[in-house]
């Protein structure tokens, strides 16, 4: 049967890829960088080894990254990640909790409203995380960010995990956030999620729980000693600087990169953005991504044993969906090496890892 690219059900982006052939005339890395994502389904009763052999026998040009820890137990190129527990009743796997509280994942309108307003402002005073942000890309707290990553499900234990079209995201932003995303760029803080010990800056609590949990199976509530995120960070606690808006270094089209835990502020070339104070500048980038993620730009999807999703970093925003950790969850999180078509890229049109002028 020959390879076919079909609409993945209930989503207005993505493909779902059937009846893979490796003579197809159809790249399938070319096909991810047009659609963002590709689904493939049916990839039951396969060994961890197996899967990673699959996957870079469909994307040649894509080698994974051999994680160092939490490898499946047969050692496949990959990370467990879920609700798994050892005999002992234990979380062993990379249990990270999606935030239950505040602003939701989706809305319709995308418009402003209180529960955004206030969840901002229980994050920017309490490092109180919410449900909404868990919308992202991939490690924008690097120097160089995750390129392409994939997840795969082995046990779905009810679960879900939202994906959001980043291109159409930025083409479909009103005038106003547009042109202020077109400017923007993000300092991101990566002790804003992990913490800093030398500087006293505990992790968050969804990062708090991540850690302890895979040690102990206990949660630990932290919180910063000097708590607000309105003040300027720390002269030695390092930041990186990414565009909030990007130009995908194979196809040219733009989109928005961006996350908002680890997001310090938004800023100009030349220090603040238009003069607009920080916590400001957060309630736009809070603003942009709400738009990002409005009504059929998001879609959750809900996972079957075998299904696979690859996807572009740069084209696609992604989150985790609460569920219920009494249900066994298990995925298998594949990364892939850094496209060095990035840096390269970044050469000719400096987007990423920016150095600013002292302000
Ligand atoms: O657990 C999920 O559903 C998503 C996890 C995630 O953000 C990732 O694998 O990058
Ligand atoms: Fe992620």
């Amino acid at each position: 049967m020959q390879t076919r690219l079909v609409p993945i059900e209930g989503a207005g982006f993505g493909r779902e890829v059937r009846h893979w052939d490796p003579t197809s005339e159809i790249e399938l890395r070319d096909a991810l960088h047009e659609h963002g994502v590709l689904l493939f389904r049916g990839l039951t009763e396969i060994s961890s080894v197996e899967l990673g052999q699959r996957v870079e026998a469909m994307f040649p040009s894509m080698p994974l990254v051999r994680p160092k820890r939490n490898l499946p137990p047969d050692g496949g190129p990959m990370n467990v990640l879920g609700s798994t527990r050892n005999e002992a009743g234990e979380f062993n796997a990379d249990y990270v909790p999606a935030a239950t509280v505040g602003a939701p994942l989706l809305s319709a309108d995308g418009q402003w409203d209180e529960d955004l307003e206030n969840s901002l402002m229980n994050w920017v005073r309490g490092k109180e995380e919410c449900t909404f942000m868990e919308w992202h890309t991939d490690a924008t707290f690097n120097p160089w960010p995750t390129s392409y990553a994939a997840l795969y499900c082995r046990q779905a234990g009810g679960s879900h995990t939202g994906y959001a079209c980043a291109r159409r995201g930025f083409q479909d932003l009103p005038d106003d956030l547009k042109a202020l995303a077109e400017q923007a760029i993000c300092r991101f803080r990566p002790s804003i999620i992990y913490g800093n010990r030398e500087l006293g800056i505990p992790a968050i609590g969804s990062r708090a729980v991540q850690l302890d949990a895979v040690k102990s199976g206990n949660y630990v509530d932290s919180s910063e000693e000097d708590g607000s995120l309105e003040k300027p960070p720390h002269p030695d606690d390092p930041v990186v600087h990414h565009r909030l808006v990007q130009t995908h270094p194979h196809t040219r089209e733009r989109s928005l990169r961006f996350s908002l835990k680890a997001l310090e502020t938004l800023v100009g070339r030349h220090g603040s953005l238009d003069g607009i104070a920080p916590t400001d500048a957060k309630r736009l980038a809070w603003q942009i991504m709400r738009q990002a993620t409005r009504g059929e730009r998001a879609y959750l999807h809900e996972w079957r044993e075998g299904d696979l999703i690859v996807w572009d970093e740069r084209l696609t925003q992604h989150c985790r969906v609460p569920y219920d950790a009494t249900n066994v969850r298990e995925m298998w999180r594949l990364v892939f090496e850094h496209d060095p078509a990035e840096q390269e890229f970044n050469e000719i049109e400096p987007q990423q890892n920016l150095t600013l002028a002292a302000n």
